[in-house]
């Protein structure tokens, strides 16, 4: 990269072109500095590397962390809301979380260090899909508990860029906006992306005649169709970018300008690709759960977390110069989260409330289509038949508070529809309730 073109991008060359001998050498010092802060400060891990007599002084080689259990979402929900910190709450400068019900959200929180950090990788990010100081960045993704639209304006700052944090939704003000601001770089989900250019359409805008160059999408599954579709309906070059709360939100890895995979920010995140049954590494190349380590964090270090998401690494060598190791696009999940409209969502926080709702059966599906590029999802569930049949206002009544219950406690919108009793099929165990007909 010239360094004189990108003067004011957030570009490390010493960092991400570094010799592969001396990144290793660098992760282990990390790791071992993790692992003595977790062993430390953090009961849940203490007990742990205790239950296997594992002295984290012991650690001499990266290989030995396959040694250390894994970490789970699961293990975040039982140490709601602080019990993973590795700091005092005092040393906490931001926190988030990720969507759900009270019960069921993962906190996570930062240092002011932690912050710089995350900040630096985004704007790395950033650079590498072709944004920089000069260009006007329109954060399309939502501000507030998730990291999104935060992590993603921090590290605009970053670059010197001109930042507009206009956040998700009121898709005719975003084109309006886009078109009267001259945003230059557009930041939100792959699927909102689409639904902006239908938009646009409608109001006969011209994507063409606007500044747009480059967009930066993630927080969602996509595929490279919709990615060709973005790039022609739109004019841009899209690139994806990926990331989890849990392990710090956006900025764990992005692509560059080769759209050939995600460079993962391997100075401070240690991957590995295990197989999701046996839990042991994949032959190199092949596909597997992603489960990272984080190497700086101060405020909610985590070791081995089983993402659930499944990729490939992709270890030759990159025409951009970065020696950072990809992966390539999330492939899918090993477990039943759904993202809808960039908002996770577990069928069984779905199912939590149903069953509350006085008059509902425990029987119910989930259908997910993708209408004009948006996700719609409809809850059919079974309603006991004095009500099916005879109480109108009832149904409606009943219809009401599902919605309003599911917008409120998991951000939301549903359609529901109550049917006859016995009328949805019935699975001997964990059937999939789920009937996803998003094609993407
Ligand atoms: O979605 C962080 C993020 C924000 C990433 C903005 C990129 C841009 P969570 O809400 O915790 O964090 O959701 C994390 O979303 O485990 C994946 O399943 C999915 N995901 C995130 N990025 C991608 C992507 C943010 N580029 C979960 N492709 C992850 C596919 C993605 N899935």
């Amino acid at each position: 990269m010239n360094s004189n073109e990108r003067q004011w991008s957030y570009w490390e060359p010493e960092q991400e072109t570094i010799d592969r001998a001396d990144l290793e050498q660098l992760q282990l010092e990390r790791l071992q500095a993790t692992l003595y802060r977790v062993g430390t400060h953090v009961p849940f891990y203490r007990n742990k590397f205790f239950n296997i007599k594992f002295n984290y002084e012991s650690l001499r080689d990266l290989s030995d962390l396959s040694r250390l259990p894994f970490t789970t979402k699961q293990d975040l929900r039982d140490n709601y809301p602080y019990g993973l910190f590795a700091v005092p709450l005092r040393d906490v400068v931001r926190i988030h979380s990720s969507s759900g019900t009270t019960g069921m959200a993962t906190v996570v929180g930062y240092t002011g260090n932690d912050i710089n950090t995350w900040t630096n990788l985004v704007a790395r990010v950033l650079t590498a899909a072709g944004v920089g100081k000069d260009d006007v960045i329109q954060i399309a993704f939502g501000y507030g508990l998730f990291t999104g639209g935060f992590g993603l304006h921090y590290g605009a700052e970053r670059l010197g860029a001109s930042v507009i944090p206009i956040s998700a939704g009121n898709t005719r003000r975003q084109i309006q906006i886009m078109q009267d601001f001259k945003s230059s770089a557009l930041v939100c989900t792959p699927s909102y992306a689409l639904k902006m250019a239908d938009v646009m359409m409608d109001m006969g805008v011209n994507p063409n005649g606007l500044s747009l160059k480059y967009g930066l999408f993630g927080a969602e599954p996509w595929s490279e169709r919709m990615r060709l579709e973005i790039n022609e309906r739109l004019g841009i070059v899209a690139t994806d970018n990926y990331g989890l709360s849990e392990v710090m939100g956006p900025g764990v890895a992005g692509e560059c300008l080769e759209c050939n995979g995600l460079h993962i920010n391997e100075d401070h995140f240690l991957v590995e690709i295990v197989d999701p049954v046996s839990l042991k590494p994949v032959a190199p190349g092949e596909i597997g759960e992603l489960v990272i380590t984080t190497l700086t964090k101060e405020a909610f270090p985590m070791i081995r977390y089983r993402t659930r998401d499944l990729s490939r690494l992709l270890t030759e060598p990159c025409p951009c110069g970065r020696t950072f190791h990809r992966i390539e696009r999330i492939t899918g999940r090993t477990d039943d989260m759904l993202i809808i409209k960039g908002v996770n969502v577990f069928p069984t926080q779905i199912e939590t409330i149903l069953f509350d709702i006085e008059g509902t059966q425990p029987h119910y599906n989930l259908i997910v289509e993708r209408e004009h590029h948006e996700d719609k999802v409809t809850v059919l569930v079974e309603v006991v038949e004095s009500i099916f049949f005879d109480q109108m206002k009832k149904q409606r009544t009943i219809i009401d508070i599902i919605k309003k219950r599911l917008a409120s406690e998991l951000g939301v919108s549903v359609d529901v529809k109550l049917v006859e009793e016995r009328s949805l099929e019935r699975f001997n165990g964990k059937g999939s309730r789920v009937i996803d007909k998003r094609a993407l």
